[in-house]
């Protein structure tokens, strides 16, 4: 069970950092730019840091959920690789969108895809998990079969 999980925690754990050091930039943002929550409103600058810091909070339980249900149901080590893409595209969003909105937009397209990755992968993992515990077809052993693999 334990080796089964244990990269999806270390993904997990990495990405909770991640979230913990977003919150950090925006308090310097708030000291920089002198916005004494809880006011939200500021200069242009102030007003992007705390956006993209939200925008990724938002995201957050999506991509957690995800993350497990693909790695769990369907493949650890895939689930992890997209996992570490998807934290590399909000880390570069965070930072685009710091310096200007338009910035954003590059990362937040590749995170958005590779979120689609994950849950296209946690469709599969879960749909052939339920055929094999409600209906006792293993579809991957079937198509291999089918495929003349066995
Ligand atoms: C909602 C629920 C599930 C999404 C992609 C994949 C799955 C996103 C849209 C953001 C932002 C930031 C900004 C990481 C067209 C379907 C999804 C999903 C959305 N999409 N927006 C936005 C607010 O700066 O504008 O972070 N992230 C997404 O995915 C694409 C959406």
């Amino acid at each position: 069970m334990e080796e089964q999980v244990v990269v999806l925690a270390a993904v997990t754990v990495l990405a909770v950092l991640q979230q913990a050091y977003f919150s950090l930039q925006v308090i310097y943002a708030r000291r920089k730019f002198s916005v004494s929550p809880p006011v939200v409103t500021g200069p242009p600058a102030f007003e992007r840091i705390f956006r993209a810091q939200a925008n990724c909070s938002e995201y957050f339980p999506i991509f957690i959920a995800v993350l497990w249900t693909s790695g769990v149901f369907f493949s650890q080590g895939l689930s992890s690789v997209c996992g570490l893409l998807y934290l590399y595209g909000r880390f570069h969003y965070f930072h685009g969108y710091s310096e200007a909105a338009q910035q954003r937009l590059a990362p937040l397209y590749f995170s958005a895809r590779v979120l689609w990755v994950l849950i296209g992968f946690s469709v599969l993992g879960v749909f052939l998990s339920f055929c094999r515990v409600y209906l006792q077809v293993d579809l991957l052993t079937e198509l291999g079969s089918a495929l003349g693999l066995d």
